[in-house]
């Protein structure tokens, strides 16, 4: 749905103009996976897949929320009467946002929002993240914040640890942010420093696929908080603030202090391993060697598999078809346990892999995948 349909329908709910339309893109993550909430380095890119929403400011202490994708009218709150894990439905994102705000000092008196989105829900493609990020900066812009972008990030990923409930990391939410066309964006989470990586793959006879397998993942379901407390097991008993200062150079000295600790050194050795993997398809592409990262997204694929445990099989059916059609490399992408994989191909070889993953779905049984290609493309924006 474009800019003018976004507007059109603001109009019909509320009856008159919004001041402004924002839109917000969904993610794939390159590299980096369970890296984030260890202060480690992530790899995302945007996907063209965006939330969209038309705003006007309220100055009169309500907050009207409509989304064109969920069937019921309009929700009607109070942002003095917003309450952490009080809402189990869509609109605690754009409500947690309006809480973030208000809670760290910022002047967010009411809004009306009307919005819809292109990112698959439930896909790991970040849906959340896009819905939180496009109210941000729209209240950002209309209410004058000044906020920086690596700020709106903190404050949605704050909305969605406190308000929503879900222990997320800050990939999500500073990729769909700050990520730029024809780029990913290369960050350490621990300061949000970042750098812009050039990943222009059509130019190189490239494609990047993502094959949303259908099966729903949820971040608040207990798997992701599990990980995550093994993560900061980890940390503690080698006596250091995060995974992230353990030295790949010292990792088997690192997993020999855990003694008996099976479950906690897996996931020691996955996030070590995959911060070193971050830096070198880093270090790949600003050499020009796009082609040689396809075996690091493999490599990472397995530790995430069978180190991290967060695959499943219709991921692994994936990454296995894939490579197995020619595919240069394939890994599954966010958090996990469901949701989508990607896959790095020469553009010659897209017809085959595609085909060959159809195939194996439907010879599984499983539902049909979802296939598009992902070209890098703008991070979160006003658009009209
Ligand atoms: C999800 C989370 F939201 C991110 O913060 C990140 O941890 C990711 O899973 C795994 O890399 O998308």
């Amino acid at each position: 749905m474009g800019a003018e349909q976004v507007r059109d329908g603001f109009v019909e709910l509320y009856g008159a103009e919004p001041e402004g339309v924002w839109s917000a893109p969904g993610r794939v993550n390159l590299i980096g996976e369970h890296t984030d909430y260890n202060d480690g380095f992530v790899m995302p890119f945007a996907l063209p897949h965006t939330a969209t929403a038309a705003v006007a400011r309220r100055e009169d202490g309500v907050l009207r929320l409509h989304s064109a994708d969920v069937e019921g009218g309009v929700v009607e709150l109070r942002p003095a009467d917003l309450t952490p894990q009080t809402d189990g439905n869509w609109t605690a994102y754009p409500a947690g946002v309006v809480w973030a705000l208000r809670e760290a000092g910022h002047p967010v008196a009411g809004a009306d929002i009307h919005l819809t989105s292109t990112v698959p829900s439930g896909g790991g493609l970040s849906s959340s993240a896009a819905l939180e990020v496009v109210v941000a900066l729209a209240l950002n812009d209309l209410y004058d914040l000044g906020l920086q972008r690596w700020q709106l990030a903190r404050l949605c990923q704050r909305a969605e640890n406190v308000y929503v409930g879900a222990p997320t990391g800050i990939m999500d939410q500073t990729a769909s942010a700050c990520c730029e066309a024809g780029h990913a964006l290369f960050l350490d989470t621990r300061d949000l420093s970042q750098k812009q990586i050039p990943f222009d793959l059509a130019a190189l006879g490239l494609r990047l696929l993502v094959v949303d397998t259908q099966v729903k993942h949820a971040h608040s379901n207990g798997e992701y908080g599990k990980r995550r407390a093994g993560c900061e097991k980890g940390a503690a008993l080698l006596g250091v603030d995060a995974l992230r200062d353990v030295p790949y150079t010292e990792l088997d000295a690192a997993l020999a202090r855990l003694g008996d600790e099976e479950e906690v050194r897996r996931l020691v050795r996955h996030v070590v391993t995959e911060d070193e993997r971050v830096e070198r398809v880093v270090a790949l592409l600003e050499s020009g060697d796009t082609r040689a990262i396809g075996p690091v997204l493999t490599e990472g694929h397995a530790s995430l598999r069978d180190d991290f445990r967060v695959s499943c099989p219709e991921l692994d059916l994936v990454v296995d078809t894939a490579l197995a059609s020619g595919a240069l490399g394939a890994r599954m992408t966010g958090g996990g346990f469901g949701g989508s994989a990607i896959v790095l191909a020469e553009a010659a070889d897209v017809d085959t892999i595609t085909k060959a993953v159809e195939e194996a779905f439907a010879a599984a049984g499983l539902t049909a995948p979802r296939v598009f290609e992902a070209v890098p493309s703008a991070g979160a924006r006003r658009v009209s």
